[in-house]
This record gives C-alpha cells, sequence and structure tokens, in this order.
C-alpha cells in the first residue's frame, strides 16, 4: 500500500528532526521503495499559541507491507523516541510530529485512526508539499487531485521552500 506520511517540527533543531524521522521511517520493518520525498518548506504556525515558532514540514510517501495501523502504532514510536510525550496539550510545540495522510484507498474513521486525514485538506502545510510529489493523486472520498484542492484552497498564505534535498 501506498502511504503519505507529513512531518512537522518547530522545536529544537528541526531539520535534524526531519531528517532522523526519515531515516528512522525507511528503515522500518515493511517499508518498500520507492520512497518519494518532497521538499522542505518553512511555514506559520497554523492554530498555535501567540509566538509560536515557525514549523518545517515536509511530506513523504512510502511503499508499506504492513497495516495502516501497525504503521501508525510505529509513527507514534519514533515520535516518541525524539522525546515527544504522548500526551500534550493541543497543537504544543514539537520536535517531530509524523501524521498518517492517507494509506491507499482505506477510509477509516475510528477514534483513533482517521483515514485520510480529517484536515490535510484544508492545511497549505501539507498540501503544498503533497502536490509537489503526487499532484494527480485523488483521495478516497473526493473526486478531485489533490492539485485541484490546492487551487482551490482559501489559505493563500505563501509557504517558504527552507530545503529541497534532506
Ligand atoms: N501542525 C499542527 C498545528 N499547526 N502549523 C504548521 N505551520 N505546521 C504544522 O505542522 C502544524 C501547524 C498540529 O499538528
Ligand atoms: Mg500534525
Ligand atoms: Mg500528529
Amino acid at each position: 500500500m501506498r502511504a503519505g506520511i507529513a512531518f512537522g517540527s518547530n522545536l529544537g533543531d528541526r531539520l535534524a528532526n526531519l531528517k532522523a524521522g526519515r531515516a528512522e521511517i525507511v528503515s522500518l520493518p515493511g517499508v518498500e521503495l520507492p520512497t518519494v520525498v518532497s521538499g522542505v518548506y518553512e511555514t506559520e504556525p497554523v492554530d498555535c499559541a501567540p509566538d509560536t515558532r515557525k514549523f518545517l514540514n515536509a511530506v513523504i510517501e512510502i511503499g508499506y507491507a504492513g497495516a495502516g495501523e501497525e504503521l501508525l502504532r510505529e509513527l507514534r514510536n519514533i515520535e516518541k523516541t525524539h522525546g515527544r510525550p504522548a500526551a500534550h496539550e493541543r497543537n504544543a510545540p514539537r520536535t517531530l510530529d509524523l501524521d498518517l495522510l492517507y494509506f491507499g484507498g482505506v477510509q477509516i474513521s475510528q477514534p483513533d485512526l482517521q483515514l485520510p486525514h480529517p484536515r490535510m485538506l484544508d492545511r497549505r502545510f501539507v498540501l503544498e508539499p503533497l502536490v509537489e510529489i503526487r499532484p494527480d493523486l485523488i483521495l478516497p472520498g473526493e473526486s478531485a487531485t489533490v492539485a485541484e484542492l490546492l487551487r482551490r484552497l482559501p489559505d493563500a498564505t505563501p509557504l517558504v521552500k527552507f530545503a529541497a534535498e534532506w
């Protein structure tokens, strides 16, 4: 199954956090090539406390041979190894946030796992990096490509490319 994962960091060495998370993901059992990787963008915090530091955001797509729940567990573990407490204030600064965006054509609505990610299509900091790597992707439940959804997005705050390679 092809899985999309969004990365976010706004605490500590943000780029190093993204790089470390990516290295850990690609070495997970069950991860299959190719890995498709967006650039890193520097983005204004959305729905965060005032004076919150800017985020670095990126999106990758991997192949995964196991179940979505399993991949989600692995992502939570990686977040934990980067010092992310399991219980935290909503949208508190974080060293590494890994959000499972989509998992092939799977649609799930459980308290702990919703696929596709319920807020991904409202967030330029997710949609723009995703469009960079998979512009023609049509998510389950949608009829338009992600590139078209990005064009329709009311939030026009531009993202700044921070690093093309990482
Ligand atoms: N993540 C959030 C809340 N707000 N804003 C930006 N720019 N980037 C994020 O990754 C982000 C956010 C909750 O996960
Ligand atoms: Mg998030
Ligand atoms: Mg998260």
